[in-house]
């Protein structure tokens, strides 16, 4: 079983296993939760995404795709990298948002992780709602079959908490 808990507040302080990030498929940096892991997690984090580039991913990262790097200086020994769909309104793109919890918990299950922090996938600058965003993260967590023994949802603002809280 996974225990699945709640916390309001900024991914980069909390301390886990593993941190996910909510990138784009470049894989080189952005804003929200991207740009707060990059600039409190130091160098080495978009130093191993441009080996990665450089290497297998050569044309980025697929949407519902997950990739590991060094965490850096935050604390943590992972950086899980997941890039979210952005929303639609005229076409369900939920399978991709599915996708992205399946593959960091895959990931996450080669690596060993046994903790793993997530911010609120595509409910930011991918503007998906965060109602929706929480009920597809929590259906996903739930159903998945992994070794991880605690996924910690964390959440940066009071209405992504309390959607997230309903769904569980
Ligand atoms: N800790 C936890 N949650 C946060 C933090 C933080 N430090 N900062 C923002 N959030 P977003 P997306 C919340 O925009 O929608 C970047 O430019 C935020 O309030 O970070 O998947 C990437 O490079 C929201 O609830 O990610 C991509 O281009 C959630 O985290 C694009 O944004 C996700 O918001 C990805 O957009």
């Amino acid at each position: 079983m996974t225990l699945i808990t709640l916390v309001l507040g900024d991914i980069t302080r909390q301390s886990a296993d593993a941190l996910v990030n909510a990138a784009n498929s470049s894989l080189l940096g952005g804003g929200g939760v991207d740009g707060a892991i990059h600039r409190r997690g130091g160098p080495a984090i978009l130093a191993d995404c441009r080996r990665l580039r450089a290497g297998h991913l050569g044309r980025g990262l697929a949407t519902g795709g997950a990739v590991a790097t060094t965490a850096g200086e935050l604390d943590a020994r992972w950086v899980i990298h997941t890039v979210g769909p952005r929303w639609a309104r005229d076409e369900d793109r939920s399978e991709l948002l599915v996708s992205c919890y399946r593959e960091s918990l895959r990931v996450a299950d080669e690596l060993g992780a046994r903790t793993v922090a997530f911010p609120a996938v595509s409910a930011g600058i991918y503007g998906w709602p965060v109602d929706d965003a929480a009920r597809i993260a929590v259906e996903t967590v739930r159903a998945a079959r992994t070794g991880v023994e605690e996924v910690r949802f964390v959440l940066f603002d009071e209405a992504a908490y309390a959607a997230f809280a309903a769904r569980l």
